[in-house]
């Protein structure tokens, strides 16, 4: 199997974010790359470098506005004579006008976050294209005919929406391989979700539509990130209702109790029977994750691959979290022995 991958991503380094109520580093971080493609080294599979895709392709997913936004909002923020990270300070919630965009830089920097941990900086947009692009270069591999593909995408995807970033996201990942499988003429595409954090981002983009399926299994919004979507009782709107599950899991769940919850999700991936698969991979589920509350050993890693390949269908991996940066390339090379088989 092939991993596509990028060193652009490291250009997105150096920000602190709002954690609990205090600034400190990002815990998503470039070194986390660095492992993962360290224990890719260490299994022989190849590493390729992502193809380049104009920005129409992100904007099957993705606003014009918000694109723009990105795009230019450093070059924005240093014209005020400022340097280092940007991060938002004020949100328009509920009683607040979000029917406009407004002029200035700041306030549109909170009009676009949904959080204070997830900073820009010069090389941002960067990164965050070239991440992007590896997702769909991965989605064009399989649309043409690979069993399956991994996107070693940083920064990674899931949290960010049509028109919003937060939770270390500003494209969608995910959301855009699922779009490139459906452009490349496949009718029906899953997206499983197995990161810690629910991917709000994916299942917004997708709420409407019947022709991707959205299945996420997450810590419970109620205690945990992004606390404000991911509930069990969201179940997709319009044309696309029925064809969106969350599964919520408490603080403490370990692979007994994980792996009863993944059957159930398998097997509406199953019974939608879709043409390709994108699995949202945050490894964030590992019990020695800084910022979660999973339990999932080292050894459990192998065992949610081997129950994701045995769909036995074409699969995209995106990377999503995973924040025991020490750990972090086992747990994704476990995931992805599955798939490249003996
Ligand atoms: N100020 C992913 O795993 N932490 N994102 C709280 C709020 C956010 C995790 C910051 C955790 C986001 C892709
Ligand atoms: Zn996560």
């Amino acid at each position: 199997m092939k991993t596509i991958h990028s060193p652009l991503h490291a250009l997105h380094d150096g920000g602190m974010e709002l954690h609990r109520g205090e600034l400190v580093p990002c815990f998503e971080m470039p070194a986390r790359v660095d492992h993962i493609l360290a224990a890719i080294a260490r299994t022989g599979w190849a590493v390729e470098a992502p193809r380049e895709y104009d920005d129409a392709v992100l904007a099957r997913v993705h606003d014009a506005d918000y694109l723009a936004f990105l795009r230019g909002a450093y070059a924005e923020w240093q014209a005020e004579g400022r340097d280092g990270f940007m991060l938002p300070g004020a949100f328009p919630a509920r009683g607040m006008r979000r029917d406009r965009v407004p002029a200035g830089l700041h306030a549109r920097l909170g009009y676009y976050a949904f959080d204070a941990g997830s900073p820009i900086m010069q090389g941002t947009w960067q990164a965050a294209r070239a991440s992007a692009f590896c997702a769909l270069t991965a989605a064009d591999l399989v649309a043409a005919g690979e069993r399956s593909a991994y996107a070693l995408c940083r920064p990674p995807g899931h949290h960010a929406g049509r028109a919003m970033f937060g939770g270390y996201c500003f494209l969608n990942n995910a959301a855009l391989a699922a779009q490139r499988l459906r452009d490349a003429g496949l009718a029906r595409i899953a997206v499983l979700d197995v990161d810690y954090h629910h991917g709000n981002g994916t299942q917004d983009i997708f709420r409407e539509r019947d022709d991707v399926l959205f299945v996420s299994i997450h810590g419970d919004p109620d205690t945990e990130y992004p606390f404000y979507l991911g509930y069990a009782d969201e179940r997709g709107a319009g044309a696309g209702e029925g064809y969106n599950h969350n599964f919520p899991l408490p603080r403490g769940t370990d692979w007994a109790r994980y792996a009863e919850t993944l059957e159930r999700a398998l097997g509406l991936v199953a019974d939608y029977a879709p043409q390709a698969l994108v699995v949202s991979l945050g490894v964030d589920i590992f019990e020695g994750d800084p910022i979660s509350q999973f339990r999932l050993g080292v050894e459990d890693f192998p065992r949610l691959g081997a129950r994701i390949a045995a769909l036995g269908l074409p699969t995209v991996l995106v990377q999503e979290g995973g924040y025991a940066v020490a750990g972090i390339g086992d747990n994704v090379v476990g995931v992805l022995a599955a798939f490249a088989g003996p």
